[in-house]
């Protein structure tokens, strides 16, 4: 897609002159772009975001809850005396009208926020240090906005989490088969049906008042944390959009999803596909040093559950869109969510063989 970016970067009040988009990232819902501006002072980058306004058709709720939470762990990352803060979070840059975000001609909306400089993302961490170092993040990630001032969030995807309600959008699916793709995903279909028990478990304890809501990412997906190319450490976490009130258990759980195992969301060799104790034993400890502190019972004895459940749901996700053509997450190949179901599925048993002796980890901690 050819967009004029000039005009659209105009309408933010940025340092300089652009010299050069290009498309950076590999989230699977918005249009991303590293902006590279000309300044007085030097060079200086920012991201430029066009919202998928299929999942996302109100600027107004996402974009003040964005707003809210960066300027809490803005102000919480200054008190601290932390020098580089303002590169420790991302901050939305303002449109001319004083908004933060800009709608186009064609009615899609545009937001532009720092680039965190000195660090990257990675689809597939490379050590168990960086599993460490980004669990923790997103656990005083939790943390810090235990205390954000009411009110509550808006809830931007209203039941994000809901597994009950994922399994009832892939029965729909399923049975209105719109591109006949089910003989295909025969297997999976089959193994979501035997597991789906599994989705009535924490909406259960949830009702029971055994785990509270709290302000949760969602998207806890690794790629979604900054590491720094210099020590290791996180910089910030970013993805911001799904930051709403939500269960603990199910940002450790896409941690898990996203770390334990040594290959891609979309692995085809599914024999790499497998729980590495050790990198479970990293993120365990990173995540419960930054949220170990509020966590309660339930929740701790429920961590590797956590794992289990949320790589099924996000399976589940796969799954449907799979059936439903592709609608929701960007592809790049054929048969690509049927591919990533697959691979979640194949998580999900491995954590079933592993549970045990994760627990165990969970226990010795
Ligand atoms: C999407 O935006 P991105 O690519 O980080 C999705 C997550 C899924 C993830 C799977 C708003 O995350 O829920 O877990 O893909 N985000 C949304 O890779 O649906
Ligand atoms: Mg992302």
């Amino acid at each position: 897609m050819e967009y004029d970016f000039p005009s659209i970067l105009r309408r933010f009040a940025l340092e300089g002159e652009p010299r050069k988009v290009e498309p950076f990232g590999s989230g699977h819902i918005h249009e991303t772009f590293a902006v590279t501006n000309t300044a007085p002072g030097g060079e200086v980058r920012y991201i430029l975001q066009r919202i998928n306004k299929n999942i996302f058709p109100e600027p107004e709720p996402l974009q003040e809850n964005i707003q809210r939470v960066t300027a809490h762990l803005e102000r919480k990352l200054r008190d601290r005396g932390i020098p580089d803060y303002r590169n420790r979070v991302l901050r939305l840059f303002p449109s001319l009208d004083g908004k933060t975000y800009h709608v186009d001609e064609t009615g899609h909306f545009w937001r532009v926020y720092n680039m965190i400089e000195g660090g990257r993302t990675y689809d597939r961490l490379e050590n168990l240090e960086q599993a460490f170092q980004a669990a923790k993040a997103f656990g005083l990630f939790q943390a810090d906005l235990q205390d954000l001032p009411a009110p509550p969030l808006h809830e931007i995807l209203p039941r994000f989490h809901d597994g009950p309600w994922r399994h009832q959008q892939f029965k729909a699916a399923l049975e209105s088969d719109p591109l006949n793709r089910a003989a295909k995903a025969r297997e999976e279909i089959a193994f979501l049906e035997e597991n789906a028990g599994i989705f009535q478990v924490l909406p259960r304890l949830q009702a029971e008042g055994k785990i509270p809501v709290r302000v949760t990412h969602n998207d806890t997906k690794i790629n979604n944390v900054v590491l720094s190319d210099a020590t290791g450490e996180a910089l910030a976490v970013i993805d911001l959009d799904t930051v709403m009130p939500g269960l603990s258990l199910f940002d450790f759980g896409d941690i898990v999803r996203t770390t334990v195992s040594n290959s891609d969301e979309d692995e085809m060799d599914l024999e790499k596909v497998r729980v590495d104790l050790d990198r479970f034993s990293a993120v365990l400890r990173g995540f419960l040093e930054g949220a170990g502190s509020f966590l309660n019972e339930t929740e701790r004895s429920h961590l590797v559950f956590s794992g289990k459940v949320i790589t099924l749901t996000i399976g589940t996700r796969f799954l449907t869109d799979y059936l439903a053509g592709d609608v929701y997450f960007h592809v790049h190949r054929p048969d690509h969510n049927l591919h990533r179901a697959r691979t979640q599925f194949k998580l999900v048993q491995s954590i079933m063989e592993n549970e045990e002796a994760m627990n165990r980890l969970v226990e010795e901690v």
